[in-house]
């Protein structure tokens, strides 16, 4: 074990409970959509906690805020962070624990009176969910300019409002200009989401890239109807073609095998009776593929199949992407220096891909970037049960520390 300072367990964990205060659910687990009145609430505590660290904050055009820890030379940043908004059965960590993790470490070298060469950045991005507004991964897709910043206010989220007003809303519509950050190199800290470490008894995740996404939104216009009269051939009727849509996706993964995965998670039927055809039909649909060319082929013979399945039954299909993202290879001398240092503190890794969307997935496309999974017990998430043991909580914020300051010293 080299000479860094040890993480503290007891604020590291605190800090997970406190934020966890924000949209906190009955239950347990946490509903903070981005922009909303939660998220401007864990927005104001965090910005706090870095301004108590004696970090200088700048939030951004998109709402993205970046903390800076300065370093003994001016020069480009070494940046760690990801998100602190949540889909509305979110957990504690998902997200929240790699920007937590990145003030833990800047909190653990400052008590030490240790500066690296170059500074720190502790970084969150606005909506990376997409869960409200789409698409996901929006602040660090702006901030990395794979979306126009104009293009980005105006998208209406899922309740109608614009990521402009709702910036304005809240108060973080910053005066910092967005476009790709200079930064060294960006290192994300994430829980797995997933069974693998947990099955494997492992407690490092070694992530080599993040793999590709499609949403799509499907509107299906059909003819309401009286259920009790309407003969079966002469309805036109939303919610059947939005059944078989879902129930061919299903399909179509199952018979892609591989890691080709599909999700129906979204469908909202009008008017939504017992005794009404349906009207109308919205749905969503997530492909997602670490093969690239092969979620190209599983999106093109989706569209093909609602399209020939809404005309069989006379209702009129509209589609949209709602997002569209290639796999993503990370730096493999970063991801290198992961391994390393998980290692050096004789802890338990595996080399894998992440199946969730990560803000590191954009900050690929700018800069040199990895990222550390701790494990998910039974690889829940997006889950008011979503768990990891403390343990390889403090783990994983001890190789952030060390990764970061093995890079910042560079
Ligand atoms: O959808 C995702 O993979 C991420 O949670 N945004
Ligand atoms: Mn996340
Ligand atoms: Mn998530
Ligand atoms: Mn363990």
């Amino acid at each position: 074990m080299n000479g860094a300072p040890r993480i503290d367990a007891g604020r590291l964990l605190a800090s997970l409970e406190a934020l966890g205060r924000f949209g906190a659910l009955p239950g347990g687990g946490t509903n903070r959509l981005a922009l909303s009145d939660a998220d401007r609430a864990a927005r104001d505590w965090t910005v706090d906690r870095m301004h108590a660290l004696g970090m200088a904050v700048r939030v951004d055009a998109i709402g993205n805020v970046f903390a800076r820890y300065a370093g003994t030379e001016q020069r480009a940043p070494v940046l760690t962070g990801s998100h602190i908004d949540t889909v509305r059965t979110g957990g504690l960590y998902d997200g929240n624990y790699g920007v937590l993790a990145g003030l833990e470490v800047v909190a653990t070298l400052r008590e030490a009176g240790l500066r690296t060469r170059r500074p720190i950045e502790v970084a969150f991005f606005t909506n990376e969910e997409g869960a409200r507004f789409q698409p996901d991964m929006l602040g660090s897709l702006v901030a990395v300019g794979g979306l126009p910043l104009a293009e980005a206010l105006a998208t209406r989220g899922i309740d109608g409002a614009t990521v402009g007003e709702e910036l304005q809303r809240i108060g973080y519509a910053g005066q910092a200009p967005v476009g790709a950050p200079q930064v060294d190199s960006f290192v994300e800290l994430h829980i797995e989401q997933g069974p693998v470490l947990h099955q494997q008894g492992l407690d490092i995740g070694v992530v080599e890239g993040v793999q590709g996404i499609c949403w799509l939104e499907f509107t299906l216009e059909g003819c309401s109807n009286h259920a009790g009269t309407t003969p079966m051939a002469l309805r036109r009727d939303a919610g059947l073609v939005a059944a078989r849509i879902t129930a061919f996706a299903h399909e179509l993964a199952l018979r892609y095998g591989g890691r080709q995965l599909a999700t129906v998670g979204a469908v909202e039927l009008r008017p939504n009776l017992v005794n009404v055809i349906a009207q109308r039909a919205v749905m969503t649909v997530d492909l997602r593929n670490t093969d690239g060319a092969a979620l190209a082929r599983a999106e093109a013979e989706l569209l093909g199949f609602a399209t020939r399945c809404a005309a069989e039954q006379g209702v009129v299909l509209g589609q949209r992407r709602l997002a569209r993202f290639d796999p993503v290879a990370f730096d493999p001398t970063l991801v290198e220096l992961v391994a390393q240092e998980a290692q050096a503190l004789g802890l338990g890794t595996l080399r894998l891909p992440s199946g969730a969307g990560h803000d590191a997935q954009m900050l690929a496309r700018v800069c040199p970037s990895a990222m550390i999974f701790v494990p998910s017990v039974d690889g829940l998430s997006h889950n008011p049960g979503e768990h990891t043991e403390a343990h390889h909580l403090v783990q994983g914020a001890q190789v952030l520390l060390q990764v970061l300051t093995r890079l910042a010293n560079r």
